[in-house]
């Protein structure tokens, strides 16, 4: 059995949960709620940089989230959704915008909070702004965290593929909350 630390607020966690219930894996799999600012001492162990997603299967500790992502699609999926992807340099930087956008979305998160502590950068919040916006992939989390970029106005159809998509388990089973 596998242990995976994650928050269900963490877009990075989402991924791998996404992926999770794509594979059908859930069974092999004990999810393991742990606030990264709780500091659990087991957390810590298995989390050097005190981050989620993490995942520990036996011996192994396999961190961050793209690396826990591949590791299942290797181990569990042949490969199959990532061997195509690393293969093309056009899905590569498809798929590095995607995660360029989640950092910046998580980062803009992080501005907001400073905002409480009257410090936060307007400058750095209208970068992170700009940068959302280029490279929308990660819909469910502007929705959660981010609902002052209206998105699903500017663009309707994909507004309209989402609506479609959300449908699906991997979304359905894995929404966003604190
Ligand atoms: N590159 C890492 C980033 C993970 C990350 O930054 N996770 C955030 C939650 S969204 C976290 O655990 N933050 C706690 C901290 O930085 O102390 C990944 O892709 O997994």
């Amino acid at each position: 059995m596998m242990q995976l630390y994650y928050t269900q607020s963490s877009p990075y966690a989402n991924c791998v949960c996404m992926l999770i219930t794509e594979l059908a894996i859930q069974n092999q799999i004990d999810m393991i709620i742990s606030h990264p600012f709780d500091n659990q001492e087991s957390f810590l162990q298995a989390s050097p940089l005190g981050k989620v997603p993490c995942l520990i299967n036996g011996q192994e500790t396999v961190g961050d989230s793209q690396v826990i992502c591949d590791y299942l699609d290797a181990n569990y999926n042949n490969g199959d959704l990532f061997n195509p992807i690393y293969a093309d340099w056009r899905l590569k930087t498809f798929y590095s915008i995607c995660y360029g956008a989640i950092d910046l979305s998580v980062a803009r998160r992080i501005e907001s909070l400073r905002e409480k502590e009257e410090n936060h950068s307007i400058f750095w919040q209208q970068r992170q702004n700009q940068g959302i916006q280029g490279g929308l992939s990660l819909l469910g989390y502007l929705n959660f965290r981010h609902t002052d970029i209206e998105w699903d106005k500017q663009y309707p159809s994909l507004s309209q593929f989402y609506e479609q998509f959300k449908a699906r388990a991997s979304i359905a089973q894995n929404l966003f909350s604190d």
